[in-house]
């Protein structure tokens, strides 16, 4: 197995999955080598670590390997947790799966849908649209009197699911911007201004094989 000074992160800038785990990993403040990746070239270092060979995969120094989002997000923080991003009761990190589950499930499959209607069958733009709005609605209500989904601080929630309601918005951003998640817009918008958010969306030349990747997350 190789072993390599800290953690390799093979990561795509524009990807939600990689920047939930970017977020996760810049919170923790765990150091990894960023290597960026272009979907229509993948490294065949990282298809070799993880043949499924979608992004974001984390290689840990012991050759592990983590290669789906949530994981990675679990990993760094049960590394270390500064911010609190997990710290939460029991219960409370259960409704968080749970939220997330829905967002990576019905809520990513009708984005999807609504953002490439013409790769599905049977289905139109719009009905994705309103399956998508309901859960902006209920988004709303949670953000209703407070700052982030969980209460008045940024949680593991607010990371995983606002990379893909930011894609959401950005399908039709006068549409997005018009309807009534007064509360999601405000959360989205301190999101899309914050150092936190500028840290993870650095550009990044392409990785190739053999040279050094970028240092991240410290
Ligand atoms: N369940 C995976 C999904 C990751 C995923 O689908 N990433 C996309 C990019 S956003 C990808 O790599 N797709 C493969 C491809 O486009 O070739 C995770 O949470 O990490």
């Amino acid at each position: 197995m190789p072993t390599f000074e800290s953690p390799v992160l093979y990561s795509f800038r524009r990807c939600p999955y990689a920047m939930r785990a970017r977020l996760g990993l810049a919170s923790s403040k765990q150091q990894v080598e960023l290597r960026e990746v272009v979907l229509r070239e993948k490294p065949a270092e990282m298809i070799a670590a993880s043949p499924k060979a979608t992004v974001p995969v984390l290689v840990l120094s012991d050759g592990a390997v983590i290669d789906e989002s949530y994981d990675i997000m679990r990993w760094a923080l049960s590394q270390n947790d500064p911010e609190g991003l997990r710290d939460y009761t029991e219960d409370t990190l259960i409704r968080i799966d749970e939220l997330v589950a829905e967002s990576d499930g019905p809520f990513k499959s009708a984005l999807d849908r609504y953002k490439y209607p013409n790769r599905y069958e049977d289905i139109t733009r719009e009905e994705q649209r309103e399956l998508g709005a309901a859960f902006m609605q209920k988004l709303d209500k949670m953000l209703d009197g407070q700052s982030f989904l969980f209460g008045d601080r940024f949680s593991f929630a607010d990371a995983a699911i606002l990379p893909f309601v930011r894609q959401f918005a950005h399908v039709d951003r006068d549409w997005f911007w018009a309807d009534e998640w007064s509360n999601v817009i405000r959360w989205l918008e301190a999101f899309l201004e914050s150092e936190r958010f500028k840290g993870i969306m650095m550009k990044y030349p392409q990785w190739k094989s053999g040279e050094d990747g970028i240092p991240f997350g410290k």
